[in-house]
């Protein structure tokens, strides 16, 4: 019953911060998939290019710089995470594991917490560097969900993204709605409810 159940806040990451971001144009999506189903599942976009890189000589008294502060600050209200993660050299990019390297240090702000992938990009869309997200994700000790997987080839034809990065494409909407439905679902079972 959508009235009923608890509200479920996700917070969106994009691996890439560049304007046109095809994998920030699926967060886009996911937020306005999330206002349509009004099914107690907000999604909130978290901007992690205002991280410096780290350093842990930036730490002072067990205290973060102001904008890592404002970033475990999120990260630690949400009840469940979305990556939009593209693929670098067959990896995540730098600024994801940057974000969650200072998510991660103490205390791990990321701990016991339900999350997604999702990922555009090359020939395989991105997927390889989900496998290292995953893997990433064991030590932060974050609990995936397996199904369903969504990733997205940005060079095939049709395309699927507008100039902008929107995503334009219908079928792929349906698929982000699957991938929110799991994730608002298992995060649930986490916390109980
Ligand atoms: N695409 C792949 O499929 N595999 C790769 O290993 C890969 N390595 C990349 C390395 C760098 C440094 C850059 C800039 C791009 C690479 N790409 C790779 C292409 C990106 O995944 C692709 O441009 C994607 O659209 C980037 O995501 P964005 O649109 O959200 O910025």
């Amino acid at each position: 019953e959508a009235i009923a159940s608890p509200l479920v806040k996700v917070v969106a990451i994009s691996g890439s911060i560049r304007k046109a971001s095809f994998n920030h144009g699926l967060v886009r999506s996911v937020i306005d998939i999330s206002k349509e189903l009004n099914n107690g599942v907000k999604v909130e976009y978290v901007d992690i290019s205002p991280l410096p890189m780290l350093n842990t000589d930036l730490e002072v008294n067990g205290t973060y710089p102001a904008a890592v502060e404002a970033f475990r600050n999120k990260i630690a209200e949400a009840d469940c995470y979305l990556f939009a993660s593209p693929e670098y050299n067959y990896s995540v990019t730098a600024p994801l594991k940057n974000a969650i390297d200072w998510a991660s240090r103490p205390p791990n702000v990321w701990a016991d917490k339900a999350a997604a992938i999702v990922s555009a990009g090359g020939g395989w869309g991105g997927g390889r560097s989900q496998y290292h997200l995953r893997q990433i994700g064991i030590y932060i000790d974050l609990h995936f969900i397996n199904k369903p997987e969504f990733y997205l080839n940005v060079f095939e034809a049709p395309a699927k993204f507008d100039a902008d990065g929107n995503l334009i494409d219908a079928e792929s909407k349906e698929s982000l709605k699957k991938v929110l439905l799991s994730l608002h679902a298992y995060a649930l079972r986490l916390k109980g409810k």
